[in-house]
């Protein structure tokens, strides 16, 4: 039994090097040379890479979005569209982009901050280039400061190093603890490199509730006076917005470096949502789930919710958070 075992193995090693020889040395090297060189390309093509391919930015599909998909938020709209715009097609960025987003709960702050990725990254949100910090989650305990401020420079800086088209995204801010910040702050300055890195392209995004009270004040004395949302103008909340941020003590941009030294290119007041926007809201939730757009049910979601202040029920107190549970219950 053995000997017939050895002899078969010994058989078709004989045979496999007959085949192996039938091809010249040549022949081989340019078959193997044609398999890597295709390998590789597959891989490259499959593999999401710091290039024009995986990123590029669809202006069309950012306009379209923000004009279709986020309701009430006129200010931020045009904002974000103009800022993104004007530096994504700056061949030569003077310094990376800082957009800090403001205001109510449940307004839309991550919703865009999705739409932003969508549409520069090929892979949007699961982008490998777009970061996600969650102050409670990345930096939860106070004493680990020192710790925390190093971590991060070395995210950044090995994030950057990688692609300069990342993007970082702070959610959270007004939970972080006071400073940490600020150990990012020579990255968002005017340099042309740090330790051989340009962080001139990247795009960083704060967001916050911090702010969200005096822009609620603004929208409702607009209320109050009869004037139309719509004329509510960036003038009428920003200087309010960045005073209210950097004294909140409790705010990671307390006293902060990066709203002294004016690091911040954009304050983006996002306004609490009114009844209207909560109905829009529940539709496009339902369109969301392929089901018919009701108007009854939408109506009935809307009510149902709380709204303040008590006496007038104007803003929504949660915004359009929760509205996707809801639409289980009701249907
Ligand atoms: N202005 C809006 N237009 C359309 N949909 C909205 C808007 N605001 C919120 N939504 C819906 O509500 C959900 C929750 O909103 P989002 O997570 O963006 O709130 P947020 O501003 O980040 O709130 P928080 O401050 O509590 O984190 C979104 O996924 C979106 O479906
Ligand atoms: C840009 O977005 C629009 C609208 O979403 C879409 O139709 C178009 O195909 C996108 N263009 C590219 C190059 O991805
Ligand atoms: C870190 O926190 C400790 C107390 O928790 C504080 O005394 C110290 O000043 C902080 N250090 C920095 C660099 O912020
Ligand atoms: C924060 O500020 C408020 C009022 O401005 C003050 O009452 C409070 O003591 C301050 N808290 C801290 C931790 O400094
Ligand atoms: C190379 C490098 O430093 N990568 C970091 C990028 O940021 C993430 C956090 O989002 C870190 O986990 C990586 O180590
Ligand atoms: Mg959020």
């Amino acid at each position: 039994m053995k000997l017939a075992h050895i002899i078969l193995l010994v058989t078709a090693f004989s045979s496999s090097s007959v085949l192996v020889r039938a091809f010249d040395p040549i022949t081989t090297t340019v078959v193997v040379g044609i398999g890597a060189t295709l390998g590789r390309t597959i891989y490259n093509y499959l593999r999401e890479s710091c290039d024009p391919k995986w990123i590029s930015f669809n202006a069309t599909g950012l306009r379209a979005d923000l004009d279709s998909k986020l309701f009430g938020q006129h200010i931020a709209s045009r904002i974000i569209f103009k800022a993104l715009n004007g530096f994504l097609n700056n061949e030569n960025p003077k310094k990376p982009l800082v957009l800090s987003l403001h205001g109510w709960t449940g307004t839309g702050k991550n919703f865009v901050s999705k739409m932003i990725a969508e549409n520069i990254y090929r892979e949007g949100m699961d982008s490998k280039f777009v970061h996600v910090f969650t102050s409670t989650l990345h930096f939860p305990h106070l004493s680990h400061n020192i710790t925390y401020k190093a971590q991060l420079q070395q995210w950044i800086k090995g994030n950057v190093s990688n692609c300069e088209r990342s993007l970082f995204i702070f959610d959270e801010m007004d939970k972080m603890q006071p400073g940490l910040i600020d150990s990012i702050k020579p990255y968002l300055d005017y340099y042309d490199k740090l330790d051989g890195v340009s962080y001139r392209k990247s795009i960083f995004i704060f967001l916050s509730n911090a702010g969200g009270e005096s822009i609620t004040e603004t929208a409702l004395d607009f209320w109050k006076a009869g004037r139309g949302r719509e004329e509510i103008e960036l003038k009428d909340v920003e200087t309010a917005l960045s005073l209210s941020v950097f004294n909140n003590n409790k705010s990671g941009f307390f006293h902060t470096s990066l709203i002294d030294k004016n690091l911040v290119d954009f304050f983006v007041p996002f306004l609490p949502l009114e009844y209207q926007h909560v109905v829009q809201c529940v539709m496009a939730g339902m369109r969301d789930r392929d089901m018919d757009p009701d108007a009854d049910v939408a109506d009935q979601v809307a009510r149902d919710l709380v709204y303040f202040p008590k006496s007038e029920r104007v803003f929504s107190v949660k915004g359009c958070k929760t509205i996707d549970s809801k639409l289980d219950y009701y249907t």
